[in-house]
């Protein structure tokens, strides 16, 4: 039988990982002030979240293995979560700063704070380069080095080429409803989501178990690409209809030009009137603008859509989670784990 971790159980592994950081860092004689600064870094950025894509490492290592994990194994495995982690706080330090955002798990965005302003972009390269402190680390000799290295490499430009999609197609300063589609939503969505946060902790797991094949591989990434495009439709809904106070930040789709889910069903469904008010108050950085947008939306009435659109994916990947073929190494349940900790979240 299989164990979930607690949060508790991964986060009292930090400690010990932030220490490994710092001691590679303190070979370079790096000074105590940046070495304290680099600390702050890691504490604020890495801790405070759900820890949900850290923590599927050790769930699906032990769904896999089908029995709770030795200290050893556990270690490991939340090793490679807590680098996960790192992968996301580096990608949401940089992330605020292009969508120019103010608040992130309750707290100012990193650049926000006191002290702070572009150095945080500094501070995210040195987020990513604790991934492959704690690689190096713990992973040296293991037979998959090399496939770990190479997945989190590989999974951070997929990151990067949906990251770069998403901006491109939100203009600060012209707004082109024309270059919405679903096309290219699904293309941002897959990339700038799915693959860091479904795809790797999953795969992680398979190769930290050297049980990875490019079937298994394969399979999972199928399934959980689509977990993946639901769970950003989600983050964009819960952008405009979410409580700020649950999701821990404030939504700047609107403002921000984005080529939301929202936005696209919204041209989906607009009269000729109704597109033109999108014309005159899409992407416009003020909240008077805004406000006659999220007023449309309730008129389109998008929240009822979401609601449909929610129970009919999740039907479909429940079917797909059916059809599994457990004789390749996979085991139904991760997806289901996965699956039930997304499923009508608020936050
Ligand atoms: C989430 O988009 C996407 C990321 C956090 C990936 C960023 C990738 C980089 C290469 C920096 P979002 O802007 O909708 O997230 P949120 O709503 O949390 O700001
Ligand atoms: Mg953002
Ligand atoms: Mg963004
Ligand atoms: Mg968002």
């Amino acid at each position: 039988m299989a164990k979930r971790t607690t949060l508790k159980e991964f986060e009292a592994v930090y400690p010990k990982l932030e220490a490994d950081i710092l001691d590679w860092a303190k070979q370079y004689n790096l000074p105590q002030q940046q070495l304290e600064w680099y600390q702050k870094s890691l504490q604020a950025n890495t801790l405070g979240g759900k820890c949900n894509r850290g923590m599927s490492v050790p769930d699906s290592v032990s769904l896999l293995l089908d029995k709770p994990l030795s200290e050893e194994e556990y270690f490991q495995a939340a090793a490679l979560g807590w680098m996960v982690e790192l992968l996301q706080a580096f990608f949401l330090v940089s992330d605020d700063m292009m969508d120019g955002s103010i608040t992130r798990r309750g707290k100012p965005c990193w650049y926000r704070q006191e002290g702070v302003g572009m150095i945080a972009i500094n501070d995210a390269f040195m987020l990513e380069a604790g991934i492959y402190t704690l690689l190096r680390k713990h992973f040296k000799t293991h037979p998959s080095y090399v496939e770990l290295m190479e997945l989190f490499h590989e999974v951070t430009l997929q990151t990067e080429l949906g990251q770069l999609c998403d901006l491109l197609t939100a203009p600060d300063d012209v707004v082109n409803l024309d270059n919405f589609s679903l096309e290219k939503y699904t293309f941002i969505v897959i990339y700038k989501t799915a693959y860091y946060s479904f795809y790797l902790p999953v795969a992680l797991a398979l190769h930290m178990l050297n049980i990875a094949t490019p079937e298994n591989l394969k399979q999972s990434e199928d399934i959980l690409i689509a977990m993946g495009e639901y769970f950003q439709v989600q983050d964009d809904y819960l952008d405009n209809f979410g409580n700020p106070e649950h999701i821990g930040k404030i939504g700047t789709d609107i403002m921000d030009n984005k080529c939301s889910w929202l936005v696209n069903q919204a041209l989906k469904l607009a009269t000729p009137e109704q597109r033109k008010i999108l014309e005159a108050h899409y992407g416009r950085k003020d909240k008077a603008h805004e406000a006659e947008v999220k007023k449309l939306y309730d008129e389109l009435k998008l929240e009822q859509l979401y609601q449909q659109y929610e129970e009919k994916r999740v039907g479909e990947i429940r079917t797909m989670i059916a059809a599994i073929d457990e004789s390749n190494g996979l085991k139904k349940s991760i997806f289901e784990a996965f699956l039930s900790k997304i499923y009508k979240r608020s936050k």
